[in-house]
């Protein structure tokens, strides 16, 4: 796999010059304008911060040769989506002081704030520094936030695994000072020292974002196969208790680029805790020395192992650690997907109650669902811990047993609903934000799920399949956010107006969809399914899953 002398993309130059981050967002910040220059918006993604403008209004302003409505999205790392309640007042509050209302929970278990002007950028960043959290590092090319199942983090005896997320955070969070001298106390920006960044980034940093997960042994919630690098907990025979470590998994895709792919991961080797950190590290560099720096479009690891093949990367990666890879075990066969909706006792007699976050966004509704000021309340007056899911989802966990009854009471009170009342289709459902934020968004997403789900839902209850459950993912375009790539079914946004039709994926997170029917109106999307709930219907085994049932039938 040789580094060829391909010409770099504008990006490196862009990272190299920044001197560890900084460029000229400082500067930028303090000046009069809306918005940042093309160089700052690629450093400020390292800094968790996205420049993006209202694109509702985007027509409308450039016809009237109006200034876009420029804005900015703000990424928070929340390693294993653990937070305190201290953790989580400071979101509520500065989601209203300086962002939209809103708390919108990621399928990576962060949080992101929307609508935020440029002049908000310190004080957010300021208290989320006061509540031991940080938007450094959310995006840009580094390790991005680390996924690890909840139950992981409440179920574990010796507490290893639950701080596995947190641990691998720290190892991999990029060493310089840039963020804090910029954002939260800025002074210390003129006495500046050049901090020699950790030997596996360097100046340039990865050549894309690299992402970590650790699943349950028995629960596949985090999508472990769709990583760089995976990690599900076992034990070998003779190293002892550790992890299998997969490589090479991603799914985004682009139509302008045909050779861009969905890839599920290899197992490549198991690893003891002692080891975990060394070997990890010795993958991101040989992605970091390997990877392709000229196309950003191709540059993620998936292709690197793709292209030159698994063995050799192995390979790559053993030179660079100095010995050889241990086998890795089987995978579990009995993977399956919690939703971690609902109530659950907990090992320590503590109890958890998982509440349906519809696409992850927190906000109240008047006369609906005001969950934001349950979650306050609840965070003021109860001591508890508050987790992320991988599915969007919140968890209230380490509920002591007096204070169920009052947790119950609050969540009843403002009409947030219990998992009983939940829709089939909807419980599961997950789609990206897309339209009116996202620069990528090819048409809508969030804002017509709760639509879609209707129309599935009632699709499936005309055919006695009202009570099977059905995993649908959507997404404004095929980055594949919701990871629809592996869903049973995915919906992806293909123009402005319609949607390609993917089915064949499943809970297991262990099989790619295959597209069933392309540029489909939205309007038409669950008509389209409908020959193949009849068939699931009629031929269907016994509560064969519909993923499966497609793909044993081949028409996935
Ligand atoms: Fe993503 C880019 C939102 C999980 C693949 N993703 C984006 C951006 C930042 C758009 C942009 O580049 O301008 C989106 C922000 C829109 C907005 O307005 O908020 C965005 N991605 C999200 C989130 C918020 C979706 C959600 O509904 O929760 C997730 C945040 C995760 C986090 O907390 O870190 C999110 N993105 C994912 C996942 C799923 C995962 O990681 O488990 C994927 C597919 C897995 C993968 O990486 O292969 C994913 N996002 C992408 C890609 C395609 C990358 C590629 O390999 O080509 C892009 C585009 C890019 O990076 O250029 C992207
Ligand atoms: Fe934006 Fe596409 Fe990701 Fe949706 S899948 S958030 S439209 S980049």
């Amino acid at each position: 796999m040789p580094v060829d002398a391909k010409q770099e993309s504008e990006v490196e130059g862009m990272k190299r010059a920044s001197d560890f981050l900084r460029g000229a967002i400082r500067e930028e910040l303090a000046n009069e304008l809306s918005h940042v220059s093309n160089e700052s918006e690629q450093i400020l993604k390292f800094h968790g911060i996205y420049a993006q403008d209202n694109r509702d209004v985007r027509r409308e302003r450039s016809l009237n040769g109006e200034e876009l409505d420029y804005i900015f999205m703000i990424r928070v790392v929340i390693p294993g989506g653990r937070m305190t309640p201290g953790q989580w007042l400071g979101l509520d509050r500065v989601s209203s002081s300086v962002a939209d209302g809103t708390i919108r929970l990621t399928t990576r278990q962060a949080v992101q704030f929307h609508g935020v002007v440029k002049d908000g950028l310190r004080p957010l960043a300021r208290t989320l520094d006061a509540e031991l959290m940080a938007s450094f590092g959310a995006c840009g090319d580094v390790v991005r936030n680390v996924v690890s199942c909840p139950s992981l983090q409440v179920d574990d005896a010796d507490e290893r695994l639950a701080q596995v997320a947190a641990r691998l955070s720290r190892a991999f969070r990029p060493t310089t000072q840039a963020h804090w001298e910029i954002f939260v106390n800025g002074e210390k920006a003129v006495s500046r020292e050049v901090v020699t960044e950790r030997p596996f980034y360097g100046d340039t940093y990865l050549p894309r974002k690299f992402k970590i997960a650790v699943a349950h042994p028995d629960d596949n919630c985090v999508d472990v196969l769709a990583q760089d690098v995976g990690l599900i907990p076992g034990e070998h025979p003779e190293a002892g208790v550790g992890f299998n470590l997969l490589v090479g998994g991603g799914l985004g895709r682009s139509y302008s680029l045909p050779t861009t792919f969905a890839r599920l991961a290899d197992p490549m080797t198991f690893v003891t805790y002692d080891e975990l950190e060394e070997v990890v590290a010795a993958v991101i560099t040989t992605y970091r020395e390997l990877g392709d720096r000229s196309d950003r479009k191709r540059a993620r690891m998936k292709y690197l192992v793709a292209d030159g093949g698994y063995e050799t990367f192995r390979k790559e990666v053993e030179s660079r650690l100095g010995r050889e890879l241990r086998a890795p075990l089987a995978l579990p066969n009995h993977f399956d997907a919690a939703d971690h909706l609902g109530w659950r006792e907990l090992r320590d007699g503590t109890c958890q109650v998982g509440v349906r976050v519809s696409a992850g966004r927190v906000r109240d509704v008047e006369g609906a669902s005001r969950l934001r000021s349950a979650l306050r309340v609840i965070a003021q007056t109860i001591p508890v811990t508050f987790f992320i899911t991988p599915q969007q989802d919140i968890l209230i966990s380490r509920i002591a047993a007096k204070d169920r009854g009052a947790v119950a009471e609050i969540l009843a009170s403002h009409g947030v609903r219990s998992s009983e009342e939940l829709g089939v289709v909807e419980r599961t459902a997950l789609a990206c934000p897309a339209l009116p934020t996202c620069s990528q968004a090819l048409t809508e997403s969030e804002r017509r799920l709760p639509e879609l789900v209707d129309n599935i839902e009632s699709a499936l209850g005309q055919r006695k399949l009202g009570r099977r459950s059905l995993q649908l993912r959507m997404t404004g375009c095929p980055n594949g956010c919701a990871r629809p790539a592996v869903a049973e079914v995915g919906i992806v946004g293909r123009t402005k107006s319609t949607y390609d039709v993917y089915v064949g994926g499943g809970p297991r997170g262990d099989r790619l969809a295959t597209l069933y029917r392309e540029k489909v109106p939205f309007a038409e999307i669950a008509e389209v399914l409908g020959p193949l709930f009849d068939r699931w219907e009629g031929e269907g085994h016994a509560d064969e899953p519909f993923g499966d049932f497609v793909t044993r039938v081949g028409v996935a």
